[in-house]
């Protein structure tokens, strides 16, 4: 496979400074080696630039750097439109924010290319929230709603060209949803599966079930992966931990499972803060996981095939 990372230094989104030093840490935990070994091409594009940042005043006042963020999705929608028309894009975040940039760009490809775009949001948090309901103010916790097409974010954020059908999205993980993200979600029809569901039905019958449709309708397969989809303790390094995430295996199991079906994308690591790290750990653990979903196994297995597909 062809891969092209690119790194997304952004930090504003996230309510405490570090995810700037997200790409490096990633890098520095040998992403690319990482990717080579396992035989894929790799090339590092380097660092994506914001559009040019321009006042904006809105009605919520507890909304923070708008006019930064809203500039950063500009570059970001441009540069993943840009390199997805023949790469696997990596997006290193950078904070959550980074996804309204790289999501709404690759729907836009994937329908100049005529496929529909499917997302597997891996958090703790839907990151559902609009410009006029987010309370804390911190725009990491809005891009799957912006990608998605919910209302208020025009005038502010980028015109969307494309949104994702909230039917394509499945969020894995979550923990910590606030009411009015509970409403939005429910009433859009995306598809979510909170701890509790993991712990009850096992989180890989969830999966499979949502990767068989992806299959049927021969979509493309965009994977965020939040740090915070992963139980504190197995990965400290992110602003805003929740305990009861999933464990190394689950997280494991879930990159296998994506590896399997082939349907996989582009992928974005986000909201990794090495300020926050025990020694590049979760660093560390971040390349390993997006090893096991390009490919690294513990020993061969039968090839698997979806049906449909
Ligand atoms: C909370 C936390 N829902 C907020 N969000 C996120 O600030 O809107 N934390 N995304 O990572
Ligand atoms: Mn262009
Ligand atoms: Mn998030
Ligand atoms: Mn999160």
């Amino acid at each position: 496979m062809d891969c092209k990372i690119l790194g997304a230094p952004v930090q504003d989104g996230a309510g405490r400074m570090g995810c700037e030093m997200g790409p490096s840490a990633l890098r520095t935990a040998g992403l690319a080696g990482a990717l080579r070994e396992l035989g894929h091409r790799v090339a590092d594009l380097g660092t994506i630039l914001p559009a040019t940042v321009r006042p904006l005043a809105h009605g919520n006042l507890a909304l923070k750097a708008l006019p930064e963020i809203s500039a950063w999705t500009a570059g970001i929608a441009e540069a993943a439109y840009d390199v997805s028309a023949d790469a696997m894009p990596i997006f290193l975040g950078g904070d959550h924010s980074i996804s309204a940039g790289t999501v709404s760009g690759l729907a836009r490809r994937a329908a100049e290319a005529g496929r529909p775009l499917f997302v597997l949001w891996l958090d703790a948090h839907p990151d559902f929230h609009t410009l006029d309901t987010t309370a804390s103010g911190n725009l990491h916790g809005v891009p799957l709603a912006y990608a998605s097409g919910q209302p208020g974010f025009g005038g502010y954020f980028p015109d969307l060209p494309v949104a994702v059908d909230p039917k394509r999205i499945c969020a894995m993980g979550l923990r910590s949803v606030d009411p009015a993200e509970r409403e939005a979600l429910n009433q859009a029809g995306v598809t979510v599966h909170d701890m509790r569901a993991i712990d009850e039905h096992g989180i890989a019958p969830l999966l499979r079930a949502f990767l068989a449709r992806v299959a049927a309708q021969d979509g493309l397969l965009h994977v965020s992966l939040d740090v915070d989809f992963l139980d504190p303790s197995i990965a400290p390094a992110v602003g805003t931990t929740v305990p009861g995430g999933a464990t190394l295996r689950e997280a494991h199991l879930v990159m296998e499972m994506l590896s399997d079906s082939g349907l996989v994308s582009s992928l974005d690591l986000v909201e990794l803060n090495p300020f926050l790290d025990e020694r590049g750990r979760t660093a560390t653990l971040m390349v390993d996981l997006t090893a096991s979903l390009m490919g690294r196994r513990i020993m061969d297995r039968p090839t698997l095939s979806h049906s449909g597909s």
